[in-house]
């Protein structure tokens, strides 16, 4: 079902600025061994309604198509991108420095890495005019990278902005009810 759900999201909102309209965030993993994890980013966004791009795109393997996603997503109705990627993660520089989007940045664990302290050092010391907004390593990142997105869409979006208050409002009310089953 899951599964489903992402790659109804990959294959449904490419390509036109109509269906980019309804499809403010794009999730751009590096590589196919990204998705299990960016799959926790997509379903949160799902979650306040919000039907992502997903794409795979990689910084050093397809560098041409990653410069020409960066340069053409404000024109097709992207406002916020995701980008993730495990070692030498550079795929959320590569994309900010191509465009005035804002770009969150999660730094993944891959096989043979160094438990993702190699992605999160390669995507968060951006030099002085480049930002990338970096989330946590991996599961919690991916998370966090959503409800960030959604924060920012937010600020001009009344019914996000109370999505995401009642999602605070849970959140807290879950680990109040945790604490009192403990008394
Ligand atoms: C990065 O290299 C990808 O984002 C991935 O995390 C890592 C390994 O890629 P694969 O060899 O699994 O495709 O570019």
């Amino acid at each position: 079902m899951k599964k489903k759900q992402m790659l109804s999201g990959k294959n449904e909102t490419r390509g036109t600025s109509d269906e980019a309209r309804i499809c403010p965030v794009a999730v751009i993993a590096g590589s196919d061994s990204d998705l299990e994890v960016m799959q926790g980013c997509i379903d949160t966004l799902l979650d306040f309604g919000i039907k992502p791009v997903v794409r795979i795109i990689s910084a050093h393997r397809t560098p041409q198509i990653a410069a020409e996603f960066a340069e053409n997503a404000a024109k097709s109705g992207i406002k916020v991108i995701i980008a993730a990627a495990g070692m030498a993660a550079h795929l959320a520089g590569a994309l900010a420095a191509r465009t005035c989007l804002p770009v969150i940045g999660v730094p993944l664990i891959s096989a043979g890495g160094l438990e993702g302290i190699d992605a999160l050092l390669s995507t968060i010391q951006m030099p002085p005019g480049v930002p990338v907004a970096t989330m946590a390593i991996g599961k919690a990142g991916a998370k966090n990278a959503a409800i960030f997105a959604v924060q920012i869409l937010a600020l001009t979006d009344k019914n996000l902005a109370k999505k995401l208050a009642q999602f605070k409002k849970t959140q807290q009310q879950k680990v109040i009810e945790k604490d009192s089953a403990l008394r």
